[in-house]
């Protein structure tokens, strides 16, 4: 499977935002990480309806729509979802994951269950069918800059064979949070295929997100074309 690199938006310089994002664009990024935040669900607000708007009008890049929000069956129709945006929905946030996942599939997007790095695979596993992805946070939602937690490069590989095993080979694994230029192989061969580029690669302090991006591109290339087997 191709991986796809999202570069996440609220690592980016909102005061030099439409340049960075063209830049990006130029340099291969393949979808657009945006995180929304409500101060509920995680402990922090971020990026919201407006931006989304802006974005699609910019034509830019599919975006890929984190909503770490609560009750997001309530919340989806508030943004600008577009046929091929990926839009991802936590499983610890709504008591009817299945109902917001087939509202989001009615729009034309690709759904995506979203799980905290405690939250156990079975949390997921009911909606296989129901899902184009599944999100791992690889770190506690509601900040960019943390570390890695080991325990969820495994999580990523037992998901990778049980969505295998029941069929659902063509479901992508999104990685987020940490995803380095060190973690970022260990995640593919894990099985992740959608990365989310934040302050850990594509916008490290000391290059341009041109290089940050080529700089991820060969981390993975190194890594070979992964086959999950
Ligand atoms: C975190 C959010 C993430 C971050 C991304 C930042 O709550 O969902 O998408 O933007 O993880 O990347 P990094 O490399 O700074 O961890
Ligand atoms: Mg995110």
């Amino acid at each position: 499977m191709n991986i796809l690199i999202a570069p996440s938006v609220m690592c980016a310089d909102f005061l030099r935002l439409g340049e960075t994002l063209e830049a990006l664009r130029a340099a291969g990024a393949d979808i657009l990480h945006v995180d929304v935040m409500d101060g509920h669900f995680v402990p922090n607000f971020t990026l919201g309806t407006d931006l989304c708007r802006a974005l699609h009008a910019a034509s830019l890049l599919p975006l890929d729509l984190h909503l770490m929000v609560e009750r997001p069956e309530d919340r989806l129709s508030w943004f600008p979802i577009r046929e091929g945006d990926w839009v991802s929905v936590h499983a610890e946030a709504t008591p009817h994951l299945q109902r917001t996942l087939a509202a989001i599939r009615a729009l034309g997007a690709h759904p995506m269950a979203a799980i905290d790095p405690a939250t156990p695979l079975c949390a997921v596993e009911e909606v296989f069918d129901d899902v184009d992805g599944i999100l791992v946070m690889t770190v506690n939602p509601g900040y960019a800059g943390q570390k890695l937690i080991p325990n969820t490069i495994g999580k990523i590989r037992r998901l990778r064979a049980m969505l295998d095993a029941a069929g659902r080979t063509s479901v992508r694994i999104e990685a987020d949070g940490n995803v380095s230029l060190a973690n970022a192989p260990l995640l593919v061969k894990a099985g992740a295929s959608i990365l989310v580029a934040g302050t850990s690669s594509v916008f490290r302090k000391d290059v341009t997100v041109a290089q940050g991006m080529n700089d991820l591109r060969k981390a993975i290339d190194a890594e070979g074309q992964i086959v999950p087997d």
